[in-house]
């Protein structure tokens, strides 16, 4: 029979899961993570975020309102006494002797005094905490968010061979972090898509150190091309040396690697579709000078691509839908909208948007809205708003229109089951006064729903909706 593993609770991690920031109307997109707390070095040890600082304990104030796993006993599922010396005192972060920028274009060089033998350690030091050597305990070995599940295994991987790097290297510290928008499915480092950004400038002779700070909800493999990297695991001088490591949700993990191959070399998730999305870079050698051929042809990789998608629904009393043409942050839509139920002749509307998207929870759009409902003749109008992304996931939009009116929609589709979904949608608009529907969805296949739905104007229908 199958193991009984615990299932991994998403939710146990998540800031968002606290009633107060479910509620919040300026949500916090960065997990828990601003800016000027990673440029603080607050997460800048290998591990999960909220168990490298016990200070939060003692009364320094936070951005979120919890550690990220409230039990941190929990954390030892193995033998304790194995690792009894890491004590949650022995946890609190020494301070950093060096500045960093949360930029790569920054990134600086700082002498490397430490003695060889103890390079990396002040990163390692924290790792076993969340790294325990699990092979023996068989339930427990899948690693996942449950506090029960424990970290993944990098920290049993050792060199056989020493792996530390000559002594009288200078070290660039480089810190990146790994964000994304799981909604609209676009991936960045340092909040920016490949397509925005410069290369990574490195030296030759250099040891560089990269601090990757993971603050989305999904792992990123992060995959280096032309080098072997050690992974600061805590194994000292025997780190075991990879070319890719997975970066947990809402965790850290720094590599470091000698940067002795001149070139121009890629860094990306090797998830592709997060690198196709932005979540890339080029790691830029200063002295080296690629062949013309290849520099004729190197802004291609930076160019970003364009995405076709749509949605239908066709039911009895009605259409409607969206087709939708967008790249990282440009969004062109056309949005139809046709009844013939309840209404003495056929009411219909086309609204054409541009959105420039700036985050994950708000766009500005502008754009042209042509209808012809009642007994009113065809109108069109131009509209200038925005969406924003409400608490509890609910999309909405307000805008204005030339006519001097304005509209404001909300939206909501609620999963009750993995395949049913409840689905509303309300409407005011200072020219046709309320608008709504409420339905039921069912998910036949990936691409087509049974839809059964009530529209204020048109009724009752039942018909499907499709994806494409
Ligand atoms: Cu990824």
């Amino acid at each position: 029979p199958a193991l009984d593993v615990p299932k991994p609770n998403l939710y146990q991690t998540m800031h968002h899961g606290s009633s107060s920031s479910i509620w919040a109307l300026t949500p916090d997109g960065t997990m828990g993570m601003p800016d000027h707390m990673v440029k603080s070095g607050k997460f800048d040890h290998p591990g999960m975020v909220g168990m490298q600082d016990t200070s939060m304990k003692h009364g320094h104030t936070m951005h979120h309102g919890k550690p990220a796993m409230p039990d941190k006993s929990n954390m030892h599922p193995v033998d304790k006494s194995k690792h009894g010396s890491h004590k949650p005192s022995n946890t609190k972060m020494t301070k950093r002797h060096e500045t960093m920028e949360n930029t790569e274009h920054a990134a600086h060089t700082v002498p490397n005094t430490q003695d060889a033998h103890h390079r990396g350690k002040k990163y390692a030091k924290n790792f076993r905490l969340f790294a325990s050597d699990v092979s023996s305990i068989k339930d427990l070995a899948a690693e996942g968010m449950d506090p029960r599940r424990p970290w993944p295994p990098y920290a049993k991987l050792r060199a056989i061979e020493p792996t530390v790097f000559t002594n009288d290297k200078p070290v660039r510290d480089i810190r990146l972090t790994l964000d994304g928008d799981m909604e609209r499915y676009v991936w960045f480092l340092n909040n920016k898509p490949l397509s925005e950004s410069d290369v990574i400038r490195i030296r030759a002779g250099e040891v560089v150190r990269f601090i990757m700070i993971n603050r989305t909800m999904m792992h990123h493999p992060m995959h280096l091309h032309g080098h072997f990297f050690k992974v600061i695991n805590g194994q000292g001088d025997y780190a075991p040396l990879k070319h890719t490591v997975d970066v947990a949700p809402m965790s850290t993990t720094v590599i470091e690697f000698s940067a002795d191959e001149l070139g121009d070399w890629f860094f990306h998730c090797h998830l592709l579709y997060h690198m196709k999305s932005g979540m890339a870079r080029v790691l830029h050698y200063d002295s080296y000078q690629p062949d013309s051929e290849v520099v004729s042809i190197q802004s291609n990789l930076f160019k970003e691509s364009w995405y076709f998608w749509g949605e239908a629904d066709v039911i009895s009393n009605m259409t409607e839908g969206v087709l939708t043409l967008s790249d990282t942050r440009n969004i062109f839509q056309a949005n139809w909208e046709v009844g013939w139920q309840e209404v003495d002749k056929t009411d219909w509307e086309g609204l054409f948007t541009y959105d420039r998207y700036l985050n994950r929870f708000i766009s500005v759009f502008i754009g042209a809205d042509f209808l012809e409902e009642g007994d009113s003749a065809r109108e069109s109008r131009g509209v200038l708003g925005f969406r924003y992304l409400l608490p509890l996931n609910i999309e909405s939009y307000a805008w204005m229109d030339t006519d001097g009116g304005a509209r404001v929609n909300m939206e909501k589709e609620f999963a009750l089951t993995p395949r049913f979904a409840l689905i509303g949608e309300i409407e005011y608009d200072t020219h046709d006064r309320w608008e709504g529907k409420v339905g039921l969805s069912y998910t036949l296949a990936e691409h087509v729903s049974l839809l059964g739905q009530w529209h204020s104007e048109f009724g009752w229908g039942v018909g499907l909706q499709m994806r494409f």
